[in-house]
Parts: structure tokens; sequence; C-alpha cells
């Protein structure tokens, strides 16, 4: 385990975290859903006649904070959405409002079966793709929680405090945000490195962690991060 400890980072509403230094060896890196089918060509979210440039606007920037977090040595964690191939997992209600929208999970797509397992579409793009030993958490739903282990883990390896990249903003984002918080964890959401299929639920979605003095946790741009790990390095 890493013995780094790095400074606070300049975040709304407050300076985060807020016991003000947050050590290495107690924070995870969760990148939530970066899969072909929320941010790729031919996946759900194109299907859904959703504009890709939204969901992928965090790329670039979530590629810089992934190596920043390897090299500083917090545990990182990548989540995919996504039904057994025979979608005994996904409950009916699910697949009946996919297929309203035209994109039907389980249907056949330029990307594979929609939001399948071992499918195309499933697997994270290559931009921010694990590394040998990184964690994947594999959920059929929109909270990283909700039947999976991802509690245990990040108990096991006695992490306190959560760092959120990914997609989308207003769904998995904050679903998984949101039960993070209520499980005690200190969360911070980096703005540039998420993204919704819509701007106005990103920024409303922003907008909301920062209620009520930090209602779910805290926001800051990946730059304000980035000073804070360099910082610790130094
Ligand atoms: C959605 C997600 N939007 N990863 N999933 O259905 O946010």
């Amino acid at each position: 385990m890493s013995s780094l400890t790095f400074g606070p980072v300049a975040a709304e509403p407050y300076t985060w975290p807020y016991d003000g230094t947050f050590a290495a060896g107690r924070t995870a890196l969760i990148n939530i859903d970066w899969q072909v089918d929320f941010c790729g060509y031919g996946g759900y979210v194109e299907r859904m006649g959703y504009d890709l440039n939204l969901t992928r606007a965090g790329l670039a920037p979530t590629q810089v904070v992934l190596a920043a977090a390897r090299e500083a040595g917090l545990l990182v964690i990548h989540t995919r959405e996504g039904h057994r191939p025979d979608l005994s997992d996904c409950p009916p209600n699910k697949l009946w409002r996919s297929a309203q929208i035209g994109a039907a999970i389980g249907s056949a797509g330029p990307a594979g079966r929609i939001l399948t397992r071992g499918e195309p579409g499933w697997e994270i793009v290559p931009e921010v793709a694990p590394i040998e030993g990184e964690i994947i958490i594999d959920k059929p739903g929109k909270g990283s929680f909700y039947a999976t282990d991802l509690d245990l883990l990040l108990r096991t390896h006695g992490i306190t405090h959560l760092i959120f990249t990914g997609i989308t903003t207003d769904v998995c984002v904050h679903t998984t945000m949101r039960d993070a918080n209520d499980r005690g964890y200190e969360c911070l959401l980096l703005t540039d490195c998420t993204g919704a299929t819509d701007v106005g639920n990103y920024e409303a979605a922003l907008k909301m962690v920062t209620m009520q003095g930090g209602v779910f946790g805290a926001i800051a741009p990946s730059s304000a991060l980035l000073a804070s790990l360099a910082a610790g390095a130094a």
C-alpha cells in the first residue's frame, strides 16, 4: 500500500476532502461505465439517438487522471453496466423501456448485442481501458453497489475516499456517488471527466452535489486533483 498523502483539492462547495488530506492507500479512483455502449460508435447511447460528443467529452481528461492515479498508487476501479446473454438479470421494465426508445437490451447492433456482457459494445473503450491487476465491477444496474461486491472490495482494501470519473453523470455516476455517500465514503466527482446525454442534466447533476453544503460530496475540475497529486508527490 502506498504511504503517500495528498493535500486538499480546490473543490466546491468545500475544499475536498472534509478531513483535510487523502492518503493514496485509502483512496480509489472509480471509473464508471466508459463502455462502447455509452461513448462508442454503434452502441446503446448512439442507438437511442443521443449526441456521442457529450458522453465522449470526458475521455481525454480521464486518460490524464488515470495515469496520475496509477502513478500516485491510488486503487483504480472500473465498472461496466451489462446483462447476462440470456438477460435473466435484466428486469422486465428495464428491457421494455429500452425497446420503447428503439435500443432494446440484447438486440443486435453495430457493436453487438446492446448492453450484453461479452459483446463489443460492453467493452471499456481503449482510451481508458483497465490494465493488468485493476478491479472491474460488472453490474446489472445503474448503481455500482447493487448486486456487486464493490463495497466489500473497498472495505477490504481500507478505502475511505472515492474519486469519480465516468458516464453518465446523471445516471450511473450519480446513483453510485449517492450510494457511496450514504455508506460513509468521502466522494469527489471530477467535472471534466464525466458527461451526460443532455447538457442540462449534466449541469444539474453537478449542481445537485453542491447543495446542502455538499449533499453527496464535492465537485472539482481534474486540474485541481492533478495539482494536489503533483504537490503531494513533490
Ligand atoms: C445509463 C449509465 N445512462 N452508465 N447508464 O443508462 O449511466
